[in-house]
């Protein structure tokens, strides 16, 4: 089995998400945050265990100083939110040979469970988890349900079916959607067995509700975050970090 721990810390994982602004673009973005360099500090100072890039960042600005100390992750696809089509894919952008020249330690994949070009994005998942693998990297499937043959993304029986199927095609983590509470997370956890579960973030939320959400998820055997804008959207990052810490790493 692939093993974890040059992005967990004690078996567990804060993860920084900055792939953005592929996903979304600058809007998602102040003066600050549209600063990949303000991001890494983040991620270094916060205490995260991973930083999430496409390879374009990654390449220009995961320099020396921040591969000693904070673990690259590589986001293989990628897509635009400018084109509304009911059926997303999100074709892959960069091959893990690649992101291992970037230096990456782990490659993440979306699969838009549900989606009826799902088919497309599993047979890619297939083959990148043979790559990574052959070259002992760890693989995160972001498993987002989506597309008209899904009625609710959020319905905890499909976030559980998502996180299973990531085990049924062998990542070694899988990141979700929050289910709701910390017996659903519990559901979750246990549909992708050996494969580890990270929830992620989501849009701007009020900070006690985001706490919530991330004691939670922890309290239900979750391995961890993976997150973005909850963090380096709000004026002190910094300040939520040492929170999300505290969680992670067992002072609930
Ligand atoms: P956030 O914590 O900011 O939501 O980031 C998590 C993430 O999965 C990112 O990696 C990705 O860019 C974004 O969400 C995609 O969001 P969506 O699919 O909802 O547009």
């Amino acid at each position: 089995m692939i093993n974890l721990s040059a992005i967990s810390k004690n078996d567990k994982m804060l993860l920084l998400a900055y792939d953005q602004g592929m996903e979304h673009g600058p809007t998602d973005f102040n003066d600050e945050s549209i600063d990949p360099y303000y991001i890494l500090e983040i991620g270094i100072r916060g205490g995260f265990t991973g930083i999430i890039f496409q390879k374009g960042v990654a390449e220009k600005y995961y320099d020396q100083k921040y591969q000693q100390a904070l673990p690259l992750i590589v986001k293989l696809n990628g897509k635009t939110n400018l084109v509304k089509t009911e059926e997303p894919y999100s074709p892959l952008l960069c091959t893990v040979d690649e992101a291992k020249k970037l230096g990456a330690k782990a490659v993440g994949y979306t699969v838009y469970i549900g989606s009826e070009h799902e088919e497309t994005m599993l047979e890619e998942l297939g083959k990148i988890v043979y790559e990574a693998h052959n070259n002992n990297l760890p693989v995160i499937g972001w498993m987002y349900p989506r597309g008209k043959n899904v009625k609710n993304p959020h319905d905890p029986k499909i976030i559980a079916y998502s996180a299973r199927i990531g085990l049924e095609i062998g990542v070694d983590l899988v990141k979700v959607f929050y289910p709701g509470n910390v017996q659903k997370v519990r559901e979750v956890v246990k549909a992708s067995g050996k494969t580890g579960v990270v929830i992620s973030g989501g849009k701007l939320a009020n900070e006690e509700e985001f706490l919530t959400m991330a004691k939670n998820a922890i309290l239900g055997g979750a391995r961890g975050l993976a997150v973005g804008r909850n963090v380096w959207q709000r004026p002190d990052p910094l300040i939520i970090a040492e929170k999300l810490k505290k969680i992670v790493w067992g002072d609930l």
